[in-house]
């Protein structure tokens, strides 16, 4: 099964947890050993990217290390066409909604589409809308950060990611961020999109997860929450309560 319509089937009976791992942030055997302990706390699947310091060499080999001892869905998430995983079971097309440079809208994305093409890679679109603070992917992506507070902007822009064709969309606090994106504005962009919504950045507990799933997240990522050595318990808390939550009607 391709990983969009294993998501979307999933999705059917109970919310999912991403666990993101950094190529540029660990040792790759590091990262292998993470994704086997992620997977054994439940995660439904691995992304790997990130803002800086990612590059054809590091990307390929964590992805390859992941691969080999995790059999989890692998799913690239690029910063730009610099660099493509090739062994990953599918790519996030995305686009920067509210990036104020065409480079992350459209540019990185003509670039990378025909080699995506080329290497047969499935790609699942995505729209990527990032929140306040942002934290470095707001600073590198040019991000007009949508306000904690502007509710409408976020709705805007989901809507117009549906619109546009976009299988999901994604809101990003930012990686490391104090605090998730707010639950009520969750609330409002899920009630308004059909379209699967992820939240992301801050996330680093079972309260942060119910809270987000409640206001009508379906997908979870946490990333940073890894890099601490001891992760296991905290994570398996966090994907029990994302798994444990009622999905959308
Ligand atoms: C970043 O949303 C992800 O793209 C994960 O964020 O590192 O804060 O968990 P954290």
């Amino acid at each position: 099964m391709k990983v969009k319509a294993l998501i979307l089937d999933t999705l059917k009976r109970r919310k999912m947890h991403m666990t993101l791992l950094d190529p540029a942030k660990q040792p790759i055997p590091t990262a292998g050993d993470i994704s086997e302990r992620a997977f054994a706390a439940g995660t439904d699947a691995i992304m790997v990217g990130g803002s800086t310091g990612v590059t054809q060499e590091n990307l390929d080999r964590t992805v390859d290390e992941i691969k080999d001892r995790c059999p989890l869905p692998v799913i690239y998430f690029p910063s730009g066409a610099n660099a493509i995983a090739k062994r990953c079971d599918a790519v996030y097309f995305m686009s920067m909604l509210n990036s104020r440079n065409v480079r992350n809208l459209t540019g990185e994305q003509w670039k990378g589409a025909p080699i995506i093409k080329s290497l047969g890679l499935e790609p699942i679109s995505m729209g990527y809308i990032v929140i306040e603070p942002g934290m470095k992917v707001g600073e590198i992506g040019e991000a007009d950060v949508v306000a904690r507070n502007d509710l409408s902007r976020a709705v805007g822009y989901a809507i117009a990611a549906e619109f546009f064709g976009m299988a999901l969309v994604y809101l990003e606090a930012g990686s490391g961020a104090p605090q998730p994106v707010p639950e009520e504005m969750v609330q409002e962009v899920s009630k308004s999109v059909s379209i699967p919504v992820i939240a992301g950045g801050g996330i680093t507990s079972p309260e942060h997860a119910k809270v987000l799933c409640r206001a009508g997240a379906d997908i979870v990522v946490t990333g940073t929450l890894v890099e601490d050595g001891d992760f296991e318990t905290p994570l398996r808390e966090i994907v029990e309560t994302v798994h444990g939550t009622k999905t959308r009607s």
